[in-house]
């Protein structure tokens, strides 16, 4: 296994929804000791500690919720994420699901300076693929993927440049899809994998076959990992539980599969909600699936003997 620079970013952004409590999650995988599992594999680590929001002024909108917050995040979690991916592996400790905005921003930023493609792999329950005139609720957690794939009316966030094309999304877990957004993803070419399908044929089949479309054009690779895409009967500390949600060996078998790929280059987990979890099983939960992705295993697997 080939050791890497692990740059630990805390992100205790908690404006994308009004139910509060995510930005104690940075502390919680501290607590949980993300650090030494990751040392513990033979990574070296650097906790850059937490980002704060550039300065912003709050205003009333008759719908969406902390909008000028939400973009002061995005501006300064862009420039952290930028930074980082010049210098190791970050991994984004949420902070709600809005921190993608600006982590994959900054991503998209460092993919186009080393001139390779981005692809992003979106672990969930949801698809996050509102726009801020699409969105009912408000919220906007459930916005990132329309943002990064150049959807419209993101007034007032920074300009993305070259959209992540739709053909280098995958989305696996999936199964609250609100109407707006299941009639405009139906449309797109983002890969769409519900639990039905992970039910019929396995996660690992669709995983792999998105898995060899990223090495097949040499692409950086975001993943974004939601704790609702879990099952909350393992998973509790998540303010959106979806019943029905992977099993923790599919979460972990995703993780072990990206790091056999070599292909992860970022990280971001989110949604974590420290205040509704049970003795920290959730927190602990998502630092072991973080070791999984960066090469904690059972045994090391023989070559394929069967
Ligand atoms: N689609 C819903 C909304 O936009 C729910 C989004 N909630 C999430 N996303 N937790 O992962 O409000
Ligand atoms: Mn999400
Ligand atoms: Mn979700
Ligand atoms: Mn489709």
């Amino acid at each position: 296994m080939t050791a890497q620079h692990c740059i630990l970013i805390g992100a205790p952004m908690d404006s994308g929804k009004t139910r509060k409590g995510c930005l104690m999650g940075p502390d919680a995988y501290r607590t949980a000791r993300l650090p030494e599992a990751l040392r513990t594999l033979g990574h070296t680590v650097e906790d850059r500690g937490n980002v704060a929001p550039r300065p912003f002024t709050p205003k009333d909108h008759p719908k969406l919720i902390a909008l000028e917050e939400t973009i002061a995040w995005t501006e300064a979690l862009a420039d952290a994420a930028e930074a980082a991916m010049a210098d190791g592996t970050p991994i984004f400790m949420g902070g709600d699901h809005a921190l993608s905005l600006g982590t994959v921003l900054g991503v998209m930023r460092h993919a186009e300076s080393v001139s390779r493609p981005l692809f992003i792999l979106w672990l969930d329950a949801h698809t996050d693929y509102h726009t801020p005139v699409t969105t009912e609720s408000g919220n906007l957690h459930g916005t990132p993927l329309g943002y990064v794939t150049g959807r419209p009316d993101f007034d007032g966030f920074p300009a993305i440049g070259t959209p992540v094309p739709q053909e280098n999304v995958a989305i696996i877990g999936l199964r609250s899809v609100d109407p707006a957004e299941r009639a405009d993803l139906q449309e797109t070419a983002i890969t769409h994998v519900d639990m039905r399908e992970i039910d019929e044929n396995g996660i690992a089949r669709p995983l792999q076959a998105f898995l060899d479309r990223v090495e097949a054009a040499n692409g950086l690779l975001h993943v974004s990992l939601d704790v609702d895409f879990l099952d909350p009967s393992v998973a509790p500390a998540v303010g959106t539980t979806v019943p029905g949600g992977a099993t923790v060996r599919e979460g972990h078998l995703v993780m072990e599969m990206l790091h056999d790929s070599g292909l992860m280059t970022s990280l971001d987990l989110v949604e974590l909600n420290p205040f509704l979890d049970e003795r920290g099983r959730t927190a602990q939960l998502m630092v072991d699936l973080a070791a999984s992705a960066l090469g904690r295993r059972v045994f090391d697997r023989p070559t394929r003997a069967f």
